[in-house]
Formats: structure tokens, sequence, C-alpha cells
């Protein structure tokens, strides 16, 4: 089975949370066609319930718990180890709620992506859902980005977008946005895994044609 093909890229994801966004990632990569397999989940937070998620997946977990090491550099030293330890080749932050340091996003650097409630370079940081509604944007969305050591910064590869409807809240429009993020987030990892994105400086190139793109672009007949 699969014997004909490249080995699947060994992917580790961060989280915090729920993990709707690692659901996701979980669900596309069980896709035996999928050029990404999770071989390790871990979360900073014990009760996280993505650690469940992952466990039902048959995927390894580990808590790391960022309150019992002195500084940063030192618990993502732990991490690191847990990470090599799975020979883990492309990381995936997904409500992973602890910043990076500059060294561990250089030692990750074009293989580690997040995902963000936002069509960056709008609306870094948080809140975003509600910042856009105060500023009355006709459109909202997410985007999938390559990791810098910067926040929110870094090489973007795939935005969707999102109208903005008369009424909306917060909540409705984040949920809305999510859907978006439950789509996109997989599909852009199953472009770095496939090799189908480069980085040219800031840049990413999905196939060559500069990001971000939107998922539907990859319909067309150039990118299939
Ligand atoms: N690290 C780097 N270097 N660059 C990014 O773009 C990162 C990152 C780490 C996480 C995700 C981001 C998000 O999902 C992310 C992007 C947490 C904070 C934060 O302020 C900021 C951005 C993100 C996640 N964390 C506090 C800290 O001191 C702790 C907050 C808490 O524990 O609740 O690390 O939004
Ligand atoms: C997602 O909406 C993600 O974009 C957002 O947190 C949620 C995590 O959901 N991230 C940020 O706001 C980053 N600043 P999940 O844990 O269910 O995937």
């Amino acid at each position: 089975m699969n014997g004909h093909r490249r080995p699947r890229r060994r992917v580790g994801v961060l989280i915090s949370g729920s993990g709707s966004n690692l659901q996701a990632l979980i669900d596309a990569c069980s896709d035996s066609e999928s050029p990404a397999e999770i071989v390790l989940v871990i979360s900073n937070q014990a009760d996280a319930f993505g650690l469940t998620r992952a466990q039902n997946a048959g995927i390894a977990t580990r808590f790391i718990d960022h309150s019992a090491y002195p500084d940063r550099t030192s618990f993502e030293t732990e991490i690191l180890a847990a990470l090599a330890e799975q020979q883990v080749e492309i990381v995936c932050l997904a409500g992973f709620m602890r910043i990076l340091t500059p060294g561990f996003v250089e030692h990750w650097e074009d293989r580690m992506l997040n995902v963000h409630p936002s069509l960056l370079p709008d609306y870094k940081g948080l809140h975003t859902h509600q910042r856009a509604l105060d500023d009355g944007a006709e459109w909202h969305g997410c985007t999938v980005h390559l990791v810098r050591p910067a926040l929110d910064d870094g090489p973007l590869v795939l935005q969707a977008r999102v109208p903005v409807l008369e009424g909306d809240h917060a909540d409705n429009l984040a949920a809305r946005v999510l859907v978006q993020e439950h789509r996109i987030y997989p599909l852009a990892l199953q472009l770095l895994a496939a090799g189908r994105v480069a980085v040219d400086g800031d840049t990413a190139l999905i196939d060559g044609v500069k990001g971000p793109i939107s998922p539907d672009a990859l319909r067309e007949p150039k990118y299939s």
C-alpha cells in the first residue's frame, strides 16, 4: 500500500485548547492519498480537548506544561526533544497559545504553519472579529501562513474570505470564519507536505504562484 509514493511528511501539531482545527487536520490526513501524516500532538494545557481528539485518532500525545519550566527556552527545548523523538518534519500551530522564541521559529523556518482568523496583514493579534466589525469591514476571513519570529507575520499561503453580514456579532462571524479555517488549514498542510510551497523572501509561492491564494484557485487547471 502506497509503496510507489513518497513517504508521507511527518507532522507535529501544537495546541492549547479545543482543537477544532486539529480535528480538520486529522480528518484530512486520514485520507490514504494525504502527503502528510500527524504523528504527534503536544499541548501545554493538560485538559485540552484536542488531546482527546488525538487519542481517539490513535495519535501519540504529550502534555508539556510551560509553567513547569523557568523560561521559554527550556520549555521549547522539551518540545523540540519530543518533536525530534517522533522525527517530525512539519509543525502546525492550532490554537497554541504560547509565543515561540526566534530560536524555535528559525529551527522550523518554512516548515511551520499557523492559522489566523483574519485576512492578514489586517488584524494581527487578538479580537480580530470584533475589530473587523468595529471597522465596518465588508469582508473578513482567515489566513494560513508560515510562521516567522514576529507575531502573525510570515509568508501567506492560503486565504479564504467571508462576507460580513447585516447584524453580525463577533460570535457568529467567528463561526463563519472557522468553517473556512477548517477548509484552508488542511489544504495548506497538504500543499506544504507535497512540496508545492516555495518561499521567496517574504512571499510564499504555491505551484509558482504568489500567495496568498484562495482555495478555489486550486481548482483551476494550472494547479491540477
Ligand atoms: N510565535 C511566533 N513566534 N510567531 C507567531 O506568529 C506565533 C507564535 C506563537 C503562537 C499563535 C497566536 C494565535 O493563535 C502563535 C503565533 C498566543 C499569543 C500570546 O500572546 C499570541 C499569539 C498567538 C498565540 N501568548 C501569551 C504568551 O505570553 C500567553 C497567553 C496565554 O497563555 O493565554 O505567550 O493567536
Ligand atoms: C481559531 O479560530 C484560530 O484561528 C484562532 O483560535 C481558534 C482556535 O480554534 N486563533 C487565533 O485567534 C490566533 N490569534 P481551535 O482550537 O478550535 O482550532
